[in-house]
C-alpha cells in the first residue's frame, strides 16, 4: 500500500477508536418512571423524578436526605463485561453546606448480579467523604473508594478545581462524574485499573487494582455485571440539619473508555492515597 493510500485508512482508525459503539445503559431521565428505567428501586419513599434541577431536558432523579442512613437505591443488571465506563452528573443543592455527611456512598459496581454474594469483587465509589471530626462542612474534600472491605481515601489537592472554578466538591454545580474499571486478569493479579474522573480532572489513577484478591477474601467475579445508584450516609457523623436534597442525571454506561479525549484534560496525581481495612 502506498503512503498516500494508506492515510484515508488511518484517519478513519483514528475515528473508529472513539465511537461510542460499546454502550450498555443510559438514561437523560427524561421519559419513562424510575421503576422502567431501572430494575430495582428502593427509593425508602426519599427519590423522585424531579423537575427542580435538571442536567439534561427538565428531569432528574431527586435524592432527600432527612436523616442518616438515608437513600434512595436504583439497580440495575446488564451482562458481564471485564471493563466498565460510567458516567453520570451529579449536584448537590444549597443545604448541603454544613451538612456533608463523612461519608456518601455514591455509587456500586458488582462482579455478581444479585449483589449479595460476599465473595465476589465489588466497589463502592464513596465520593464524597469528610472526617468525623472535621468542623468545617461548608464543602467536601475527600474521596473514598472502597474495594472489596478496603479503603483507598484520599483528598483532592486544593489546586484542583473542578468545572465551576472553586476548588473541592461544593454546592449548586452539575459534576460530572466518570469511573472506568478493569477488572485484573487473574484474582491477586495486580493488573486491573481503576480511574476516576470529575469534570474532566484525573483525580483516581491506579492501573495496578487488585480486584478480586484473596485479601481482602473478594476473590471471585467474572466480570461487571450490575451496579447501583444513588446511596445513603454512613452511619457516622451526624445527621443533616435539614433536609437536603441530591440530583443524578444523564447515567451512561458502556464497556469501552467513551471518554471525550479531545476535551481538554489536566490530568492530576491523587495524593496521599492510603489503604486501610474495614
Ligand atoms: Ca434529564
Amino acid at each position: 500500500m502506498k503512503l498516500l493510500q494508506m492515510v484515508p485508512l488511518v484517519i478513519a482508525l483514528g475515528f473508529a477508536s472513539i465511537t461510542y459503539g460499546e454502550e450498555i445503559f443510559s438514561s437523560d431521565l427524561e421519559s419513562g418512571t424510575l421503576n422502567q428505567i431501572f430494575d430495582d428501586v428502593d427509593t425508602w419513599g426519599f427519590a423522585t423524578l424531579s423537575t427542580d434541577q435538571a442536567h439534561s431536558g427538565s428531569k432528574s432523579i431527586r435524592i432527600a436526605y432527612s436523616e442518616d442512613e438515608a437513600g434512595s437505591f436504583f439497580y440495575k443488571r446488564f451482562p458481564f463485561t471485564n471493563s466498565l465506563f460510567t458516567r453520570k452528573y451529579e449536584r448537590f443543592e444549597g443545604q448541603w453546606a454544613g451538612n456533608w455527611p463523612a461519608g456518601l456512598k455514591t455509587s456500586r459496581y458488582f462482579t455478581t448480579s444479585d449483589y449479595t454474594s460476599g465473595d465476589h469483587a465489588y466497589m463502592s465509589e464513596k465520593l464524597i467523604w469528610r472526617e468525623g471530626s472535621d468542623p468545617d462542612r461548608n464543602y467536601s474534600y475527600n474521596y473514598n473508594n472502597a474495594i472489596g472491605s478496603s479503603d483507598l481515601i484520599g483528598k483532592y489537592p486544593a489546586t484542583t478545581t473542578f468545572g465551576n472554578g472553586q476548588p473541592y466538591i461544593t454546592t449548586n454545580h452539575w459534576y460530572k462524574v466518570e469511573t472506568w474499571m478493569v477488572l485484573n486478569s487473574a484474582v491477586d493479579v495486580p493488573d486491573g485499573v481503576l480511574q476516576i474522573w470529575i469534570d474532566d480532572q484525573l483525580i483516581v489513577d491506579n492501573q495496578n487494582m487488585m480486584w478480586k484478591s484473596t485479601a481482602r477474601g473478594k476473590p471471585n467475579g467474572e466480570g461487571w455485571q450490575a451496579m447501583w445508584f444513588g446511596g445513603n450516609l454512613t452511619n457516622y457523623g451526624q445527621d443533616p440539619s435539614e433536609t437536603v436534597y441530591r440530583y443524578i442525571d444523564d447515567l451512561y454506561l458502556s464497556t469501552t473508555l467513551d471518554r471525550d479525549v479531545s476535551t481538554k484534560s489536566r490530568p492530576l496525581a491523587p495524593s496521599n492515597v492510603q489503604t486501610t481495612i474495614q
